[in-house]
């Protein structure tokens, strides 16, 4: 599947425009009765998007990680699942690993590669007969 296939419908758009708020940050409060409640994987993406703008907006480019904001987001999100972020030659090593068009940086389509290797990972490790 491509992402070219999909299309994002009005309603999800609404439902994902309203959990980042006016400014794209993250909000649980000014819930819009009118707008159906998002699923549970409706949700994970627009925490997704918002935890990734988060960090990519610290420096430069805001629509993709440097070095050092993956290296903030890995500290702060992964904790020790992906090992110790403080460990250089790691951070570098992850850095190179997703940065697959080599520009340097991780934009968001490189991002959810990571997410969705630890979410497959993490399915294998519960789901072991
Ligand atoms: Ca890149």
């Amino acid at each position: 599947m491509s992402v070219r296939d999909v299309t994002v419908s009005h309603s999800l758009h609404h439902k994902i425009a309203r959990k980042r708020g006016p400014t794209g940050v993250h909000n649980n409060e000014s819930l819009c009765p009118t707008i159906p409640i998002m699923s549970d994987i409706q949700e994970a993406m627009a925490l997704l998007i918002n935890a990734f703008d988060k960090y990519a907006g610290k420096e430069g480019d805001k629509d993709s990680l440097s070095k050092a904001e993956l290296k903030e987001l890995l500290q702060n999100e992964f904790g020790e699942l992906l090992g110790k972020a403080s460990d250089k030659d790691a951070v570098d090593r992850i850095f190179k690993g997703l940065d697959a068009n080599k520009d340097n940086s991780v934009d968001f389509k490189e991002f959810v590669t990571l997410v969705t290797c630890l979410t497959v990972m993490c399915h294998e490790h519960f789901c072991k007969k």
